[in-house]
């Protein structure tokens, strides 16, 4: 079976290590969003694309779910002593190397997806991770600082700002300029299934779908598409997305997620049990869904999350 996934990080991340163990035989190609990428102390930094190679190949900090394991920041101290940062973003010596190799490669001509492929060549995620576009593409967001409204890099906003001032708008800048990188449309239409993980349906598959000819390859391969639900109870299982979905327009519930993709996009739609209730507004709304435990508590809950959602696109088929 060939297997679709957009991606953000921890969330798209830890679902992805579900399928692999649920879905052993599968073909699975990842499309990351690089809407989070920064340039931050010289260097390219893509999280959401670490964090799935990170996880998948083994080397992520699990507490904190993005970065390496056993991680040091000498480079950062040193960095720091000449005064130069940022000192909210704390890249460690391991990490450090990734963003060198990315950095060099890119410097000498390679595209992001080829310099995806080679970091992989070591990590061996088990899945072909692909980068949505090799375009540029930055999500910035509107928010009030000093009594001025300004926008600032998405990574400022998460990260330096904790997502504690109200987003007035959220821009995939660049994004409408994209291209979706070599391999992307392929594997879209050459899908058995599209699957959407509980990554931030904003600032994760938002911009994914915002790369122009993606959601339309989505739309026209003719296989179910069906998602998993990050909001749980009413809020995010973990993080701001509740920040982000106010940005624009959208309530932080799992019904609500489920219609602002659409039946257009969406053919199934799996919440947790606690938002059974959500169920029938989703299924008035043309998307089939079902309430099941949706905690990534383990590796065995994960991969019984991944077989409801297989099971539900086998229904919509
Ligand atoms: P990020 O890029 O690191 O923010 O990760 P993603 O965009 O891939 O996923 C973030 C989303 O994952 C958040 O909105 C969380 O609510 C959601 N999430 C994290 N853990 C779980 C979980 O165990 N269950 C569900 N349903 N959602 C989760
Ligand atoms: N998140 C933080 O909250 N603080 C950090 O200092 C931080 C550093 C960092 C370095 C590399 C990397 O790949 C990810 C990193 N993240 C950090 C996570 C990340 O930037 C955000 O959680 C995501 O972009 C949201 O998906
Ligand atoms: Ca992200």
């Amino acid at each position: 079976m060939r297997i679709v996934v957009l991606a953000g990080g921890i969330g798209g991340a830890r679902f992805l290590r579900g399928l692999k163990a649920a879905a052993p035989d599968a073909d699975i190609t990842v499309i990351g969003n690089t809407g989070d990428d920064i340039h931050l102390f010289g260097l390219k930094v893509c999280p959401d694309l670490d964090t799935v190679m990170y996880t998948l190949g083994g080397g992520i900090n699990e507490e904190q779910g993005w970065g390496r394991t056993d991680e040091t920041f000498r480079v950062k101290e040193e960095l720091a002593a000449y005064g130069v940062g940022p000192d909210w973003f704390g890249l460690g010596d391991r990490d450090f190397a990734t963003h060198i190799v990315r950095t060099q490669m890119l410097g000498a001509g390679y595209p992001l997806s080829a310099v995806t492929e080679a970091l992989c060549a070591r990590w061996k995620p088990g899945v072909r991770l692909l980068p949505m576009s090799d375009d540029r593409v930055e999500t910035h967001v509107a928010v009030d600082e000093e009594g001025e409204r300004k926008a600032v890099h998405f990574q400022e906003y998460w990260v330096r700002l904790r997502a504690s001032v109200p987003a007035h708008a959220v821009v995939p800048v660049g994004a409408d300029q994209a291209k979706p990188a070599p391999g992307v449309l392929e594997a879209i239409a050459g899908a058995d299934v599209v699957l959407f993980p509980p990554s931030n349906p904003v600032v994760s598959i938002g911009t994914i779908l915002a790369v122009p000819g993606i959601r339309e390859a989505i739309a026209e391969a003719g296989v179910p598409v069906v998602g998993l639900s990050p909001i749980v109870g009413d809020a995010p299982v973990r993080g701001m997305a509740d920040k982000v979905l106010a940005a624009v327009g959208v309530e932080a519930t799992a019904a609500a997620v489920a219609r602002h993709y659409g039946s257009g996009l969406l053919d199934g739609w799996l919440v947790d049990s606690v938002d059974a209730d959500a169920v029938a507004e989703v299924e008035a709304a043309g998307i089939r869904c079902r309430a099941v435990p949706l905690m990534m508590t383990d590796l065995d809950a994960t991969a019984a999350m991944v077989r409801e959602a297989l099971e539900l696109a086998a229904e919509v088929r």
